[in-house]
């Protein structure tokens, strides 16, 4: 049995009398899945799975098909295997570890949140874009509590400078303003998923999106709400005109995941000048006819952009290099043989 919101990405990798569903969360082991007809289903995992299963990635995660069998115990299921991703998307596991953790599989595109309040942040934007780059899919920004700020207009043009290529929307959740603009962003069988920090409008906005209050949401004023995360964990909604959401708890830490050649594309205006910089493997530091430094000087690029840009690029060197040859060799790399990647 197919779902009509099935890809024919996924169908393919189904055959007839195959029984298919969808992960809408996941905890302790229980999945509940979404099937064709609509139905709920509370699924486990065959326990040989857990002995041949080896990395996080060999689990179902939230947006993952899978094929199950039921059982006779109604509303019960076997997951028998997962259907190949088409994305993924993960972060660096909090803390002094390498682990990945995944955060939602099959995702189209990204609704980076944001709101137009103390939250705005330019420099966490750009991470978060980086990291929905790195997964595949296709980054949109979303700056909430239009309803909360004098200058939307400059905001937004100011995200649009750091984010080229990238839509940006206004929305007031309160009101429902700019929210079905929004939703034309999403085509039928496409997966969203909300990515943003704790307090910022997610569920909300996905309760507009459902036309529904099923995501429980703060009704506090916030003030002293930093660190209280309403949503605690991840799940999948099919909505109504087709199409699905995912609802994630706020990031407290974002972590990068991936590997270095992707902040290209965050900071293609920087990619694209670098290649008028004098030197091939120019830091764009004090480096004479530096195309980089020269743009910052004539106002064109933040100081600021450049240096998040380095970080960023680090960073990812830096993990890359952890995964590869483990803790104790990371010093290593800080004088070493990785530097033609930074150029
Ligand atoms: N004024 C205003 N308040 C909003 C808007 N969107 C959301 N809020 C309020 O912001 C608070 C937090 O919203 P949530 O939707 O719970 O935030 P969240 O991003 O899901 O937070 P976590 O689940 O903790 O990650 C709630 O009190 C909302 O009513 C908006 O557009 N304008
Ligand atoms: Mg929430
Ligand atoms: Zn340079």
């Amino acid at each position: 049995m197919k779902d009509k919101q099935m890809s024919s990405f996924f169908a393919e990798q189904v055959t007839d009398g195959e029984k298919v569903g969808r992960v809408c969360s996941g905890t302790h082991g229980i999945y509940r899945l979404t099937t064709v007809s609509s139905e709920m289903l509370e699924a486990r995992l065959p326990g040989s799975f857990y002995y041949e299963a080896k990395e996080t990635r060999n689990f179902p995660a939230v947006g993952d098909w899978i094929v199950y069998e039921p059982l006779e115990q109604k509303g019960k299921a076997i997951i028998r295997r997962i259907l190949n991703r088409k994305s993924i998307l993960s972060r660096k596991k909090a803390g002094n570890t390498t682990e990945e953790q995944i955060m939602a599989a099959n995702v189209d595109i990204v609704f980076v949140v944001t709101a137009l309040t103390k939250e705005f942040n330019l420099r966490r934007l750009e991470r978060y874009i980086q990291q929905v780059y790195e997964s595949g899919a296709r980054p949109v920004i979303v700056c909430t509590k239009s309803d909360l700020c004098d200058d939307v207009e400059a905001k937004c043009l100011l995200i649009e400078s750091i984010a080229p290529g990238v839509s940006v929307y206004a929305i007031n959740n309160l009101t429902g303003e700019g929210v079905s603009d929004l939703r034309e962003e999403i085509s039928e069988g496409e997966t969203v998923s909300l990515i943003g920090s704790s307090g910022v409008g997610k569920s909300t906005l996905i309760n507009r999106l459902l036309q529904t209050s099923i995501q429980e949401t703060k009704q506090v004023r916030e003030k002293d709400d930093r660190g209280r995360h309403t949503t605690t964990h991840r799940e999948l909604f099919p909505l109504p005109d087709g199409g699905y959401v995912i609802d994630t708890p706020g990031m407290r830490e974002l972590q990068l995941w991936g590997d270095a050649d992707s902040v290209n594309e965050t900071f293609s205006e920087i990619e694209s000048l670098k290649e008028q910089c004098k030197f091939r493997d120019c830091q764009h530091d004090q480096e004479p006819g530096c195309a980089v430094q020269k743009a910052i000087k004539d106002g064109e690029i933040d100081e600021a952009r450049l240096k998040n840009y380095n970080k960023l690029k680090r960073e990812l060197v830096r993990l890359e290099w952890k995964e590869k040859y483990g803790q104790h060799k990371t010093n290593r790399m800080l004088h070493g043989p990785n530097k033609k990647k930074m150029s």
